[in-house]
C-alpha cells in the first residue's frame, strides 16, 4: 500500500503549547495520523525538537518542522508504508545528522508514527499487534504493562518546592491491568483528600499528580503511605523519578537546600528506599556522571534503576552503560531519539541485556495513545503515562483498557516484571 499524502498541522499539547498533528493519506484512502509529545526536563542528549524560535508562541511554534514534513513527503511519497524500517531509514538519511536537527525529530516522528498507524488501518490491525507484524517482533504473550504513576509532581513540572520531580505508586499486586488502574484512582483521591484535610493545596503539576508545597521529601512519602493505607492498598509500591540533571551543578547535587556529594546523595536515597517501598529510582543523578551511577547501581541492591537522561533512548549511550553497569532499567521515549525502527531496537537491545524497559510519556501530552500500544507489542512491563487524572494521561490507560477487553483472557498483567531484581 503507497503512500499518497503527507500533511501535517500546528496543534497544542497540553501545557497549550504548539506541537505537531501529521495526517498520513495512503493509495486506498487510508487516512490516519499520530502527534508528537514534548519535554520539560529534557535531557542535553536526546534528538533536538526543532521549534521556530520567533514572536509567535513565545518562540515554540513549529512551523519550520511543519515544513519539513512536506521536505520528507516528497522523499516518501508512493512509497510502501508496510515498510516502516524504509520509512525510518529513508528520513533518517534525508536527515543525515547525528541528533536529527535538520528536519527535526519532532518532525521526523510524527510521520513515522502516523505512517505505523496507517499502516495498521490499511491491515485492519490492531496497532499493537501490527507493530509486531512490521517488526517482526517474536513476543508470543499479550502482556498489559505495570502503570507508573506519578501522583505528586514536583521539579520543574510543579512548584511544589520538592527537588524529586516524580513521586509514583506503581500497583504492582493487582490481578488485572484495570483492577490496577482502579486501585490507582482510588488512592489518588483519597490522597486528595488527605491533602485538603491538611490544609495542603490540591493543585496540579504538569502530570496531573498533586503539588503540595513540602518541606522535605519524607513528607511526601507519608503522604504516599497515608493516602494507600486508607484507600485499602496497603502493600502499593512507590516509584521515584529524581531527574537529578535538574539540580546538579558543578560536580555537586542541590538537595533539601543542602549541597550533597554524589555519595551523600546515594546514602539519602538509600534511606528513602529502606524506610519506604521504593522499587524504582529514575535518574538519581545527573546525565554524565557515570561514576555516581555506577556507584550506586554496587549499593542500591534489589531497586530498579532507570536511565532516562542518562540514556537518551540512545544506543550507544545505553552500550556504554551496559558496559559500565550504570542502570539495571531504560526508560524509552519515542521523541528523544525521532523513529519507530529506531527506538525498537533500542527496546530490544537493552532487553537482551537483562535491562527492563518502561514505555514513557512527556510532560507535554497529547491524546494521541500510542505509546501504549507501543508497550504491549514489545512486552515493555511497565509504563509510565502519569496520574489517573487529565485527559492527555488517561488517553493511554484508557487505550490499555480497550486492549485488555479486547484480548479477553488472553492479557496478561505484568505485576512487578519490571521491577524483579535478583
Ligand atoms: C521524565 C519525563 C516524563 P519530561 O523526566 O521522565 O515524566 O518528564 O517529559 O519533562 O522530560
Ligand atoms: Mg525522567
Amino acid at each position: 500500500m503507497k503512500i499518497s499524502k503527507i500533511i501535517s498541522r500546528e496543534v497544542l499539547d497540553s501545557r497549550g503549547l504548539p506541537t505537531l498533528k501529521t495526517y498520513i493519506v495512503l493509495s486506498d484512502g487510508t487516512n490516519a495520523s499520530a502527534q508528537v509529545p514534548s519535554g520539560a526536563s529534557t535531557g542535553i542528549h536526546e534528538a533536538l525538537e526543532l521549534r521556530d524560535k520567533e514572536k509567535r508562541y513565545l518562540g515554540k511554534g513549529v512551523l519550520k518542522a511543519i515544513k519539513n514534513v512536506s521536505l520528507i513527503e516528497k522523499a516518501l511519497k508512493n512509497k510502501n508504508v508496510f515498510d516502516q524500517e524504509e520509512l525510518d531509514k529513508t528520513m533518517c538519511e534525508l536527515d543525515d545528522t547525528e541528533n536529527k536537527t535538520k528536519l527535526g525529530a519532532n518532525a521526523i516522528l510524527s510521520v513515522s508514527l502516523a505512517a505505523a498507524r496507517a499502516a495498521s488501518v490499511a491491515a485492519k490491525m490492531p496497532l499493537y499487534k501490527y507493530l509486531r507484524k512490521a517488526f517482526n517482533l517474536k513476543e508470543k504473550d499479550f502482556i498489559l504493562p505495570c502503570p507508573m504513576l506519578n501522583i505528586i509532581n514536583g521539579g520543574v513540572h510543579a512548584d511544589s518546592g520538592l527537588n524529586i520531580q516524580e513521586f509514583m505508586i506503581v500497583p504492582t499486586k493487582q490481578k488485572t491491568f484495570s483492577k490496577a488502574l482502579q486501585a490507582s484512582s482510588e488512592v489518588y483521591h483519597t490522597l486528595k483528600n488527605i491533602l485538603t484535610q491538611n490544609g495542603l493545596a490540591t493543585s496540579i503539576g504538569d502530570e496531573g499528580g498533586f503539588a503540595p508545597k513540602l518541606k522535605t521529601h519524607e513528607e511526601a512519602f507519608k503522604l504516599l503511605l497515608k493516602a494507600t493505607a486508607a484507600a485499602g492498598y496497603p502493600n502499593m509500591s512507590f516509584a521515584l523519578d529524581c531527574a537529578a540533571s535538574e539540580f546538579y551543578k558543578e560536580a555537586f547535587y542541590f538537595f533539601e537546600g543542602k549541597k550533597l556529594s554524589y555519595k551523600e546523595l546515594s546514602d539519602i536515597y538509600s534511606n528513602f528506599a529502606r524506610n519506604f517501598p521504593i522499587i524504582s529510582i529514575e535518574d538519581p543523578f545527573e546525565q554524565d556522571d557515570w561514576q555516581a551511577w555506577e556507584y550506586f547501581q554496587k549499593q542500591a541492591g534489589k531497586v530498579n534503576i532507570v536511565g532516562d537522561d542518562l540514556f537518551a533512548t540512545n544506543l550507544e549511550r545505553l552500550e556504554l552503560g551496559i558496559e559500565r553497569k550504570a542502570a539495571n532499567s531504560i526508560l524509552i521515549k519515542l521523541n528523544q531519539l525521532g523513529t519507530l525502527s529506531q527506538t525498537i531496537k533500542v527496546v530490544y537491545k537493552a532487553k537482551k541485556a537483562g535491562l527492563s524497559t518502561i514505555i514513557s510519556h512527556r510532560s507535554g501530552e497529547t491524546e494521541d495513545s500510542f505509546i501504549a500500544d507501543l508497550a504491549v507489542a514489545v512486552n515493555s512491563g511497565a509504563i509510565k503515562a502519569g496520574a489517573p487524572a487529565r485527559s492527555e494521561r488517561l488517553a493511554k490507560y484508557n487505550r490499555l483498557l480497550e486492549i485488555e477487553a479486547e484480548l479477553g483472557p488472553k492479557a496478561i498483567f505484568a505485576k512487578d516484571m519490571a521491577f524483579k531484581r535478583k
